[in-house]
């Protein structure tokens, strides 16, 4: 018989090659982490609720709120203010013996949240001073141990967020401040360097992550961040990545685990980079990203309370930053920096009851939906929900003509959100679709419209 040297030779050689090299990416896996596989369909099984929500309040809550940004002259301090203002560790230490938050309620926290149209809580159970807002069993360094207040605040909220029907989630910082393991240290600082041992405090923050995942039930984010300085590598994120799925399969981490962040504008590229989704910090991207992505943003200038700033953001302003997000394919965290008494500055009650209002109308435009179809809309933005589209009208045009570039699409019907009796005609031209307006824009801030499309 002739010899077939593709059969004889060539393919043997191809599959020896194959199985060398399946063989060196498993064993090479194998160094670096159990890594976690998932189909595209468990993946978004996994972060399903997280896009169908939309909405999220961040808060920013530890033992900065009792100089509340005030430091000698200094009144621009907030959550970095030990660094900021050179604070030596054992000094900023003794906030903790007056940390006694009274007035502290889960019930109200998580009710203004749901109220305000929030479907999930990012709280800092760490921030990068090192001060735990839980009971950890690993640091004396927490408000249990350490403050006259001694109730564990992130059970009580977990608890009441499990009750209430929201998701909870925790902030936890990579970079700490305050453990002696912890390296580099700050440059202005006394604190001796001698003897700390970096993989000692991996182990510290593992632990901690352990009991942040196990103690409080069921966690929705795990959302790290300090991940910038030296010490903090990408293999140390993988590991630390995959360490919490392992104990939680289906919780969300942040892209800020690992080092693939590209700056404050939070993106990355996530096929080569853990985490699941981008976090762009006090800015809006132009366009959508691709993936997954949140942006969160402070209420006025500071993340930690401050009792000094007053520059807080118009009720107008949030709810068209929402809905600029969610036409572009993002999330909104929202923060509140709670006060040392336990409560949110009013200001931000009266911020969140408005976007509370605006979404008990609109909240259909928002929840579960994808991005704008639209490139560019003059007078505001739009998202798309299965057989709907909604149009986001930020400025009501005054010839009373909403022009939709591009909708050729026949609608079944027109109508404005929040009085789903009304018709709107809509004229079909060439270029797109013109739709009749009354005279008013029935939202202050931002009036929807719901195209129902004949599928
Ligand atoms: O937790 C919040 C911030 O504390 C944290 N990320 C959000 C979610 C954050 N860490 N670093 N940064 C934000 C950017 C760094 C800003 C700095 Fe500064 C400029 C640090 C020191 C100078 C801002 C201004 C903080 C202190 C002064």
């Amino acid at each position: 018989m002739k010899k077939n040297p593709f059969l004889n030779t060539i393919l043997p050689l191809f599959i020896g090659f194959l199985v060398m090299g399946l063989v060196m990416y498993s064993s090479q896996n194998k160094q670096s982490t159990p890594s976690i596989k998932e189909t595209q369909d468990q993946h978004d099984q996994r972060m399903a609720w997280w896009r169908d929500a939309r909405f999220g309040l961040f808060i920013h809550w530890g033992l900065y709120a009792i100089p509340a940004g005030e430091w000698k002259e200094e009144t621009n301090h907030a959550e970095w203010i030990l660094t900021t203002a050179q604070i030596p560790v054992k000094e900023y230490e003794k906030f903790a013996e007056k940390f006694n938050p009274v007035k502290f309620n889960a019930e109200e926290w998580v009710r203004t949240a749901k109220n305000a149209g929030m479907r999930y809580i990012v709280i800092t159970s760490k921030h990068h001073d090192g001060f735990c807002l839980f009971g950890s069993e690993l640091t004396e360094y927490d408000v249990v141990d350490a403050t006259p207040f001694k109730r564990d605040i992130l059970k009580e909220l977990s608890d009441e967020c499990h009750k209430q029907g929201i998701k909870i989630c925790f902030y936890h910082s990579i970079m700490d401040w305050h453990h002696p393991d912890y390296l580099p240290r700050r440059e202005w600082e006394s604190r001796s360097a001698e003897g700390a041992k970096f993989d000692r405090y991996v182990k510290y923050m593992k632990g901690q992550v352990k009991e942040l995942v196990t103690n409080y039930g069921k966690i929705g984010v795990l959302w790290f961040d300090g991940e910038w300085e030296d010490t903090w590598n990408k293999q140390r994120g993988a590991e630390l990545y995959h360490y919490v799925r392992s104990l939680q399969p289906s919780i969300i981490i942040n892209n800020r685990v690992g080092k693939g962040r590209e700056g404050m504008s939070g993106t990355y590229d996530p096929e080569t980079a853990v985490g699941d989704f981008g976090t762009p910090e006090q800015e809006i991207p132009d366009t959508g990203l691709g993936y997954d992505w949140e942006t969160c943003m402070t209420m006025n200038d500071h993340w930690g309370y401050n009792k000094h700033d007053d520059n807080w953001k118009s009720k107008k302003e949030l709810i068209q930053k929402l809905v600029d997000i969610v036409s572009k394919g993002g999330n909104f965290l929202l923060n509140v920096g709670p006060t040392a008494e336990g409560l949110f500055p009013q200001p931000c009650i009266e911020r969140l009851r408005a976007m509370g209002k605006w979404m008990d109308v609109n909240g259909e435009s928002i929840y579960g939906t994808t991005a704008s179809l639209f490139p560019d809309l003059e007078w505001g933005r739009s998202t798309t929900k299965s057989e709907k589209i909604f149009l986001h009208i930020f400025e009501w045009p005054e010839n009373r003509i909403l022009e939709v570039p591009g909708l050729k699409h026949k609608a079944k019907s027109a109508y404005l959100l929040e009085n789903p009796g009304t018709s709107l005609n809509i004229k079909y031209r060439e270029t797109g679709a013109e739709i009749e307006l009354p005279e008013e824009a029935p939202d202050p801030y931002v009036s929807v419209i719901a195209l129902e499309l004949n599928k």
